[in-house]
């Protein structure tokens, strides 16, 4: 709770103090979660803040700016989302999104509520901004009939630089002049965070984007980089499933939610099953070829229900024998990239460290399936960690010692929520 509370704004939560200094979509969702089983007020304003920043066409954009003269790279000035008209002129916002664990965490506003009522009105109220940033990702972001969301940017997969982009982000030239700096090394040593040639690439994108002044319709034909992946269509699935239960609560018609996660899930068994590799891959839109990168996010569709039985027995089998690290005869872990594989590096970003959140999306995936020992073990094994070591970004999983920024808000965040759990 001492972390959250320091790194609370009076109206929003950043993710960590320096690094991190306005609000992030997927971490507000997070925090939400945190908050929700001890200040349901704060878990509200929390989504309530992220949802000030949404565009007029449902956009809810990756990062809402806290204040306009942040150390941070790239800020309001360079992102210049004004020049599209249904961006919100305040607060100023980035031009992206992040995965939609939205509706996910209001539904669990509601179902922590010590005020119920107050819940219920919170979920009126929430509703129809849910339901149109639903209906952006479905309108602008599904151009295949396997119903898979697309992203057009790391930054937008919340992994920003894991092993998966490599390949699509090498097809991009490096840049000719670089015309900006990078302010996350004032905050952070080098070795923790994605190289120069990846920044140069992301901001090239961000280049991109901001020359077709945000119109997705443009974007879509122009992008070099656009991946169905597999975090992002499991939350996808997820949170249809969460945004219908919400719409019940409220007597609202659940039908279209339904039908659309439904209808992802099969599309993700369809394309993104990968029977050698017994687990999900993503799928490069491009060149239309799969991804066969095994991340520790590729179990996320456990979370979803997205697996059968027997696709989730494999999975489980691969992940305890594969991906997952025993770090000493009680703490079992999961790293965001297979620690065998020649590009595995233990202290950078998301090309080897232990992240909270994915882990706590995991944890969800192997109850929903009935693994219950592998679960408890994974559960006990996040709160050990930052227990021992503190509430960091990452861990390394060699060690479990703390890496990244200090007072993260998502790892103190989940881990009270598996800590309020019944
Ligand atoms: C990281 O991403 C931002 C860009 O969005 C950055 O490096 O500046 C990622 O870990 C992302 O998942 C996270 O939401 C964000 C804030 O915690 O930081």
């Amino acid at each position: 709770m001492g972390v959250l509370e320091g790194n609370w704004l009076g109206y929003a939560t950043r993710p960590s103090p320096g690094l991190y200094p306005h609000q992030w979509s997927w971490d507000a969702a997070f925090v939400a979660i945190g908050y929700s089983h001890y200040a349901q007020e704060r878990a509200e304003a929390e989504l309530r803040s992220l949802f000030s920043g949404q565009w007029s066409n449902g956009l809810l954009p990756h990062i809402v700016f806290t204040d306009d003269h942040a150390d941070y790279f790239p800020g309001p000035d360079f992102w210049q989302t004004e020049r599209n008209p249904y961006a919100p002129r305040r607060p100023r916002t980035s031009g992206i999104v992040q995965p939609p664990v939205h509706a996910t965490a209001a539904l669990a506003i509601y179902r922590h509520a010590r005020d119920r009522d107050r819940a219920h009105r919170f979920l009126e109220e929430i509703l129809p901004r849910l339901a149109a940033w639903h209906w952006y990702l479905r309108r602008e972001r599904i151009r295949n009939d396997d119903h898979l969301v697309e992203i057009w940017h790391p930054w937008e997969s919340g992994m920003d630089n894991s092993p998966l982009w490599d390949e699509a982000l090498n097809r991009l030239l490096p840049e000719q002049v670089r015309d900006w700096v990078r302010a996350d090394l004032n905050h952070a040593k080098p070795e923790e965070r994605p190289s120069d040639d990846e920044y140069d690439r992301y901001v090239q994108l961000v280049k991109l984007f901001r020359e077709h002044n945000y119109h997705p319709e443009l974007i879509c034909r122009v992008t070099p980089f656009a991946i169905a992946d597999v975090l992002y269509n499991s939350l996808w699935v997820q949170a249809n499933t969460d945004l219908a239960e919400i719409c019940r609560i409220v007597g609202a018609d659940p039908t279209s939610f339904e039908r659309w996660a439904d209808e992802t899930k099969a599309g993700m068994r369809r394309r993104l099953w990968d029977e050698e590799l017994s687990t999900f891959v993503d799928f490069d839109l491009i060149t239309k070829e799969p991804i066969c990168t095994r991340v520790g996010a590729a179990y996320a569709p456990l979370y979803a229900g997205v697996p059968t039985r027997r696709q989730a027995d494999a999975m489980v089998d691969q992940l305890t024998r594969t991906v997952g690290v025993q770090l000493d005869s009680t703490t079992w872990m999961v790293p965001s990239f297979d620690p065998r594989d020649g590009r595995f590096r233990p202290t950078n970003y998301w090309r080897g460290p232990i992240w909270i959140n994915v882990n706590w999306i995991l944890y969800r995936g192997l109850k929903r399936y009935g693994f219950d020992r592998l679960a408890e073990t994974l559960r006990r094994s996040m709160i050990e960690l930052p227990r021992r070591s503190g509430f960091f970004e990452h861990y390394d999983p060699r060690s479990g010692k703390g890496q990244g920024a200090s007072q993260f808000a998502w790892t103190a965040a989940l881990v009270l929520d598996l800590l309020f759990e019944p």
